[in-house]
C-alpha cells in the first residue's frame, strides 16, 4: 500500500483525464512539487508564478486572501502563466457546505473558481451531496476538473483521523473521474484504486509555525506514500530565496520518488 506504481504507469491507466494530465506534467518537468502561493497581492502572486513556474507541477492558491483581487487582473494572467509554464492551478477553497450551496460558491461570486482552477478541494463532513454539488458545477465548463477530499490535515490536534478518514475514502470511491484523490498525510485507499495524495505540512527547516502547523520532511512525506508535496513558507517565506528553495524542494521530492520506486 505504501509503494504506488510509477507516475508513468499510473498515467497510462488513470480514469481521470485531469489526473493523466497531471502525471504527464510531473514526468515532463520531473517535479512532484506544489508551491502554495499564500500572498496578499496580485503582484507577488504573478511574479512568483512566473519565476517558480518551471519547478512545479501545481500551484496552490487562496485567492480570497489577495487584497487587490480582480478576476481580470489575477485569474486571467495566472491562467496564461499556467499555459506558459505547464502547471495546474489548485484553489485550496476547502468547501464544506451542502451540495446546492457549494455549487454556487464554486461557480459564482467574484472568484468563479470552476472556470479556472483545475483542482479544488472539499471537506467530507457534509456527506456525498458536497461532491454531487461540485460535480454539477463542472458542467458549466468544457475543460476537465478534479476534486481532492480532505482526508487528513497537517495541523496539530486535527479531528480528521481514524473513522472519519476511512469514511472520507469511501466517499471518494463514488465518482473517481472527478474525485482524483486526497489531501492527506499518508497513503490512502487500496493500491489498485490509485488516488493522488497531495500533502501539506512539508518543510525542511522548521518543525512548526507557532499556530498549529506541523512540518515533516519531503522524504518522510514521499516515502510514506505522498505523490505531491505542498510547500508554502519553506519556499516563499520571509527571508528565503524562492528560486533556490524551489529547486531544493523539487530535487528532494524527485529523488525521494525515485527512491520509492526501487
Ligand atoms: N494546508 C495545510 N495543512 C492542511 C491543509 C491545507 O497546511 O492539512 I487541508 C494549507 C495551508 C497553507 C499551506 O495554505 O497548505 C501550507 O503552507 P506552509 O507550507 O507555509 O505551512
Amino acid at each position: 500500500n505504501i509503494s504506488p506504481k510509477s507516475y508513468k504507469a499510473r498515467m497510462a491507466v488513470h480514469v481521470s483525464p485531469l489526473a493523466q494530465r497531471l502525471f504527464k506534467i510531473m514526468l515532463e518537468k520531473k517535479t512532484n512539487l506544489c508551491v502554495s502561493l499564500d500572498v496578499y497581492t496580485k503582484e507577488e502572486l504573478l511574479t512568483l508564478a512566473d519565476t517558480l513556474g518551471p519547478y512545479v507541477c501545481v500551484f496552490k492558491t487562496h485567492v480570497d486572501i489577495i487584497d487587490d483581487f480582480t478576476y481580470e487582473s489575477v485569474v486571467e494572467p495566472l491562467v496564461e502563466l499556467s499555459k506558459k509554464h505547464n502547471f495546474l492551478i489548485f484553489e485550496d477553497r476547502k468547501f464544506a457546505d451542502i451540495g446546492s450551496t457549494v455549487k454556487s460558491q464554486y461557480t459564482s461570486g467574484i472568484y468563479k473558481i470552476v472556470r479556472w482552477a483545475h483542482i479544488t478541494n472539499a471537506h467530507a463532513l457534509p456527506g456525498p451531496g458536497i461532491i454531487d454539488g461540485l460535480f454539477s458545477g463542472t458542467k458549466e465548463v468544457s475543460d476537465e476538473r478534479g476534486l481532492l477530499l480532505l482526508a487528513e490535515m497537517s495541523s496539530k490536534g486535527s479531528l480528521a483521523t481514524g473513522e472519519y478518514t476511512d469514511k472520507t475514502v469511501d466517499l471518494a470511491r463514488v465518482n473517481k473521474e472527478f474525485t482524483i484523490g486526497f489531501i492527506a498525510q499518508n497513503r490512502l485507499g487500496e493500491p489498485d484504486e490509485d488516488f493522488i495524495i497531495m500533502t501539506p505540512g512539508v518543510g525542511l527547516d522548521a518543525k512548526s509555525d507557532g499556530l498549529g502547523q506541523q512540518y515533516r520532511t519531503v522524504d518522510e512525506a514521499v516515502s510514506g506514500g505522498s505523490d505531491i508535496v505542498i510547500v508554502g513558507r519553506g519556499i516563499i517565506g520571509k527571508g528565503r530565496d524562492p528560486i533556490a528553495e524551489a529547486k531544493r524542494y523539487r530535487d528532494a521530492g524527485w529523488s525521494s520518488y525515485l527512491a520509492r520506486l526501487k
